[in-house]
């Protein structure tokens, strides 16, 4: 009986100095396991006298239920207290503000893309696209130009072989477009082009839209309706526009567009160069020999056609004043549109 006393004495110091969980589960196993000291001492019971079995058994029994509930409270307790540490290392300070999540941004030049489509689509034309890597026969000889023309040389053109290049302008795709469809036709082809040339206005890859449309009966006062009404959807309805005369082997006659320098109003500055007209497209009546060679018969129809630069009219519009910090992926350029 002295033993069993002394045993749950020093049960009790033991499970004083518990402090996790773990060394709880150990003094579980030291006390009431299979070979524990409790069960030791209810093996033990064979070797106690007759008289003092019962009152030895049920001190024995007492202890053992001891030991458990003890056990058992602390691992509550244990846990309690364990969950209480992790809740205060998890708290979370719901008043502090957030951090903001990092959005992205359209691209100036995917956005005024993206402008000059919403003009033409709402005017009925269609969007063609074609391949970057194109034959020669598409990008020149069937928009007449001719062999020894300049755009030809392998200082302006990229040459893949001697008969592949990458495109210099996105004239091919309407070319393959009037070999499959006959009139009438209302396409724009957006689209990157190539030219061998780098410097403050000028990248080895840009971005045009060109335009067709071809009819009966299509005139150069169609061309002009159709171009005012895109300026001055794109720049504003009150900016002044004029056609002067130009040369394009695809188109006869030709047009550069100008529109009233959007700077200085048209009293002549830097960027006009005092002129007080800024050029922003190309245009003209399509050339017979250019329907010819698409199998269109040049007296059955008449068309017009145009093209700009999307890198110089998103220059325009945001007063960028160099082309390279498109392509520089630089955020606090990009984060501004
Ligand atoms: C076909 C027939 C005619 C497309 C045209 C221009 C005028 C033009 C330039 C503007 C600035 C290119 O990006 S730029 O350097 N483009 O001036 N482009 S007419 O004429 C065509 C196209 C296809 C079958």
């Amino acid at each position: 009986m002295d033993d069993l006393l002394s045993l749950r004495q020093s049960f009790l110091d033991e499970i004083s100095a518990v402090s996790e969980i773990a060394e709880l589960q150990q003094l579980k196993v030291r006390y009431t396991g299979r070979k524990g000291l409790i069960t030791g001492r209810l093996k033990a019971l064979s070797t106690v006298p007759p008289e003092e079995k019962p009152a030895f058994g049920r001190a024995v029994n007492e202890l053992r239920d001891f030991v458990e509930q003890s056990i058992e409270d602390t691992e509550t307790e244990l846990r309690k207290v364990e969950k209480q540490k992790r809740l205060l290392s998890e708290k979370i300070d719901i008043t502090l503000p957030g951090r903001p999540l990092k959005a992205g941004n359209i691209h100036p030049l995917n956005r005024i893309l993206d402008e000059i489509k919403d003009i033409f689509v709402f005017l009925g034309f269609n969007i063609e696209e074609g391949p970057e890597i194109e034959l020669d026969y598409y990008n020149f000889e069937a928009l007449n130009i001719p062999k020894h023309h300049p755009a030809r040389d392998m200082q302006d053109t990229f040459y893949i072989t001697d008969d592949v290049v990458l495109r210099t302008h996105t004239s091919p795709v309407q070319v393959r477009v009037m070999e499959k469809k006959r009139p009438p036709l209302r396409i724009i082809a957006p689209g990157k082009v190539y030219r061998c040339d780098a410097d403050i206005s000028h990248t080895p890859m840009f971005h045009q839209v060109e335009g067709l449309l071809v009819d009966d009966d299509i005139s150069f006062s169609d061309l002009k309706g159709v171009i005012e009404l895109f300026i001055h959807s794109f720049f504003g309805k009150d900016t002044p526009v004029r056609f002067r005369p130009s040369y394009f082997p695809f188109t006869e006659p030709s047009a550069e567009v100008d529109i009233g320098c959007i700077f200085c109003r048209g009293k002549g500055c830097r960027i006009c160069k005092k002129t007080g007209w800024l050029e922003v497209m190309g245009c003209g009546m399509v050339n017979p020999r250019v329907f010819e060679m698409s199998g269109y018969g040049p007296d059955e129809f008449s068309g017009f056609a145009f093209g700009m630069g999307v890198e110089r009219l998103t220059m325009l519009k945001y007063s960028i004043d160099d082309i390279r910090l498109f392509y520089e992926n630089d955020l606090r350029f990009l984060m501004q549109f």
